[in-house]
């Protein structure tokens, strides 16, 4: 069992890592920035290093400087958290190489997933369902992409290898700018990810986000703890989940989540890991594979019973899965709201100190925060400054307790979204569910109208 580890990471979840450790008699080591030395976290944990000034470049995303830490305290394990170095090889490995166990899967399947279309492909074999596409990526030969584009149909969408949660991407409508929209994704990977390959996949108009959560041992055995949808989005940044994905027929949800158990078989896959889908007419396409825990775990474990963190521990521990596909069961619905720190007009961060916290509670009703009154927020960083997620029996019930805990919810004395939250689990369309990627910013945008 791992002794000691240390948490590379801030705000909610370093907490919620801290709290899986506090369970499993693990010892925690904090490292922060200079700006974060009064996280609840650091102030909880066994010990706290700081690893740097404010600049997350400097801080959080500063490998030997956390690797040391780990030497200095002797730790035996490292987690990333989400975020910072949580899907980074090159820290992975170094973290391995320095005879630290990294919680997370092997620097090997980071890398693969990391580079979007060997994820694709070793998908494909292994039978998860694919978006159709170049298979591959795209050479310089004009005439080879004019004639993959044409054969999967416009529009059609071009992707950075190196790319991923919405970042190096462009849609092309028309053959006549293909060829020039291939070259300008080309320089703009190229520049931002230091990899000029580019692929081609059918762009699919108006699809659901549709995730699939997994555990691996990494010896080939693996479980699925069911899917999300994390479709209400602004910007490439989730607002709202939920666990299951509203109104998708049982055997077809069954079907694509055995796939992904498949698939973490065949790769010999280790720890936590999310599978992304686009779910669009009744059929669900692999884009993504996440190798870290997500912000939206609580969601399944609500659902589920079991606790992703704990088992990430437990995993990298070497004590195995400890839970068979049997034994996991689902029972109601879980919605999940982030709280950020935001202007509600503009979205820009609003950071400043909180005078006054009141958190909600009650049956049902989980809330991951770090966030106390007289807490500053830091500039710095991501706003999110807390997680409400509510369970019921069935999702209507799960909406209710919502509206509730979010009528409960105080943040005084800075900006937040929470009144966008209140209008969307109160909005007809919301109510029903199966909302597309582009419900939230098409509603923005007729409420900016009016
Ligand atoms: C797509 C797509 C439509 N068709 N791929 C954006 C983030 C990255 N994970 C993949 N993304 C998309 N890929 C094809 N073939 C539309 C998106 C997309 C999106 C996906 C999930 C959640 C929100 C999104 C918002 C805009 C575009």
């Amino acid at each position: 069992m791992l002794n000691k580890i240390v948490i590379a990471n801030r705000g909610e979840i370093a907490l919620r890592i801290l709290r899986a450790c506090r369970e499993l008699d693990i010892k925690t080591v904090a490292v922060h920035s200079t700006a974060d030395a009064d996280l609840l976290h650091v102030r909880l944990a066994d010990e706290a290093v700081c690893i740097g000034p404010a600049a997350s470049a400097d801080s959080y995303l500063s490998g030997h400087a956390i690797i040391s830490a780990a030497e200095v305290t002797n730790a035996d394990g490292i987690h990333p958290g989400y975020g910072f170095l949580a899907e980074n090889a090159d820290f992975a490995e170094q973290v391995e190489k320095s005879g630290f166990v990294f919680i997370g899967p092997t620097a090997d399947v980071i890398r693969v997933m990391g580079d979007k279309v060997a994820a694709i492909a070793a998908m494909q074999k292994a039978g998860v369902p694919t978006v159709p596409g170049s298979n591959g990526p795209l050479d310089n030969d004009a005439a080879r992409s004019t004639r993959i584009a044409g054969e999967i149909g416009y529009p059609v969408i071009i992707k950075a290898a190196a790319g991923g949660g919405g970042r190096g991407m462009r849609v092309v409508e028309h053959e006549n700018t293909l060829i020039e929209s291939i070259a300008l994704t080309r320089a703009e990977a190229k520049s931002a990810f230091g990899d000029d390959t580019v692929y081609l996949e059918k762009f699919l108009g108006n699809p659901r986000h549709v995730e699939i959560q997994v555990l691996g041992d990494g010896e080939g055995n693996a479980v699925h703890l069911g899917d999300r949808d994390c479709s209400l989005q602004r910007r490439h940044q989730k607002v709202i989940e939920e666990a299951p994905a509203p109104l998708i027929p049982e055997d077809l949800r069954n079907e694509v989540a055995e796939a992904c158990v498949n698939a973490c078989q065949q790769i010999g896959y280790r720890g936590a890991g999310t599978f992304e889908f686009l779910y669009e007419d009744g059929a669900f396409y692999f884009i993504e594979m996440n190798t870290r825990v997500q912000v939206e775990h609580p969601v399944t474990e609500m659902i589920t019973g079991v606790d992703i963190v704990k088992q990430q521990l437990l995993i990298a521990s070497g004590n195995g899965l400890g839970i068979q596909q049997h034994n996991i069961s689902f029972f109601g619905h879980a919605i999940e709201c982030r709280i950020n720190a935001e202007d509600p007009h503009t979205f820009m961060p609003s950071p400043g100190t909180i005078n006054y916290f009141h958190a909600p509670g009650g049956n049902g009703v989980r809330v991951d925060s770090h966030i106390y009154s007289g807490y500053r927020v830091p500039p710095h960083y991501d706003s999110l400054i807390a997680k409400i997620i509510c369970f019921g029996p069935d999702r209507d019930s799960a909406l209710r307790r919502m509206s509730n805990a979010l009528d409960e919810l105080v943040v005084s004395g800075i900006k937040t979204n929470i009144e966008l939250h209140q209008r969307l689990v109160n909005d007809s369309e919301v109510r029903i569910g199966g909302m597309n990627i582009h419900y939230l910013e098409q509603k923005l945008a007729a409420e900016a109208e009016s």
